[in-house]
């Protein structure tokens, strides 16, 4: 409980947007330390076959090797015509790397003549306190258009309408994003349990 206690929780994420956002929904409740406010460099295997897993592990991961409170975030946009893909593999669908535009393209083209373009992205947090493992999770549902449109948010955000929007993530507000989308509603679940009496 020590980060906890002292008003502060480390986000074992890589990636900046991700900490943005989720430090934008914390406000002033409490710090979100990234991986290198903690010394961590390390790229973190994400070795396992659900969001599940791969939240754990990176939670684990930070909890294990530095005996502070954390969690994790796994995200996975599940396309209901390919069978719910790229899900956990959506950070490398195209690439081995993070490579967004080549991930949006094969998307794009694997739909290409699809006209059932249902979508959702879900997003799994892992929460590791005092050596206690709890999970919350966070769905947006959606569809994916035929080109990406706007310039904010990141990954998927400009192929990604929203059920009832008439314009994508990537044209969105960041506070309208998370208004909404799968990572708000997770990261709303996890602040439910850090205070609950708030
Ligand atoms: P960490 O594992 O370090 O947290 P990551 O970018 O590898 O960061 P994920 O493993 O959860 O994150 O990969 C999810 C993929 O889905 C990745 O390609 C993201 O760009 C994309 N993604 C995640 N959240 C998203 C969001 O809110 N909007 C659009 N795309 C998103």
């Amino acid at each position: 409980m020590r980060y906890l206690f002292m008003n502060k929780i480390v986000f074992a994420t890589n990636n900046s947007h991700k900490l943005d956002e989720v430090r934008q929904i914390a406000g002033d409740r409490i710090q979100i330390l990234s991986l290198s406010d903690i010394g961590c460099t390390a790229d973190i295997p994400e070795t396992g076959a659900t969001l599940e897993d791969n939240a754990l592990i990176k939670a684990r991961y930070v909890s294990e090797r530095y005996g502070l409170d954390c969690f994790a975030d796994d995200t996975g946009l599940e396309v209901d015509a390919l069978g719910g893909a790229p899900g956990v593999h959506s950070a490398r669908y195209a690439t081995d790397g993070h490579d967004a535009q080549a991930n949006m393209r094969l998307l794009l083209s694997n739909l290409k003549d699809e006209h059932n373009r249902k979508a959702r992205f879900r997003t799994v947090i892992a929460l590791i306190r005092d050596g206690q493992e709890q999970m919350v999770d966070g769905v947006v549902e959606g569809e994916i258009l035929t080109e990406p449109h706007g310039e904010g948010g990141f990954g998927y955000d400009p192929v990604f309408r929203p059920e009832g929007w008439q314009i994508t993530f990537a044209q969105a507000a960041p506070e309208e994003k998370n208004a909404i989308s799968h990572r708000g509603r997770a990261t709303a679940k996890l602040f439910d349990i850090l205070f609950p009496n708030s």
